[in-house]
């Protein structure tokens, strides 16, 4: 169990697609942990392999402690998730990203959708997933496509922000923040 260092943009890590991977072994378990401590750590609803400067397709997830803090937590771990189906229906939520530390913007996304995935134990699943859930498992699967919440948004917004994130960054690797 480790809290990784989280990748702040703008970074080409988080503009790659990240790579199927093969099985769910021991190693692919303990990186699994990893993400979620990592998660946790920085009080995020969803992370995403690239994040951490990794490109395997995994991501984590805990939608459960969005409302509640004290929601006992119910994490999710998916390898190599494809949506099979999205809703017609839309919906807009103000989105964040542990990458994009500090800013939000509202993205529209469709409201539902299904997803296949590994579990933590290879076998694989399928989710139909509505609100925050959907929302949440697009936004992180867009970053193993290598899309950040900001590619949805107006390229003046975007670049505003990509550009408060880089301060951001700079101020952390100063080690002023
Ligand atoms: O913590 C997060 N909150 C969030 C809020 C609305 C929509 C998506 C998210 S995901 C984000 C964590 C993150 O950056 N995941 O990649
Ligand atoms: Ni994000």
């Amino acid at each position: 169990m480790a809290v990784l260092p989280l990748v702040i943009a703008p970074d080409p890590v988080l503009k790659k697609k990240a790579q199927a991977i093969d099985v769910v072994d021991d190693a692919v378990r303990s990186f699994m942990d990893d993400m979620l401590d990592t998660m946790y750590e920085a009080q995020g609803i969803g992370l995403a392999a690239n994040q951490v400067g990794d490109l395997r397709r995994i991501l984590v997830m805990d939608v459960a402690q969005k409302e509640d803090e004290d929601a006992p937590k119910e994490p999710i771990v998916m390898a190599n998730p494809k949506i099979t189906w999205s809703s017609e229906e839309l919906n807009v939520y103000q989105e964040g990203c542990l990458s994009i530390p500090d800013q939000y913007a509202d993205v529209e996304r469709p409201a539902e959708v299904k997803v296949t995935f590994l579990d933590r134990d290879g076998v694989e699943q399928s989710v139909h997933a509505d609100g925050i859930l959907a929302t949440c498992i697009q936004h992180e699967i867009d970053h193993l496509n290598g899309i950040l919440f900001t590619d949805h948004i107006s390229a003046l917004k975007r670049n505003m922000m990509l550009k408060k994130s880089l301060k951001i960054k700079k101020a952390r690797a100063a080690d002023l923040e």
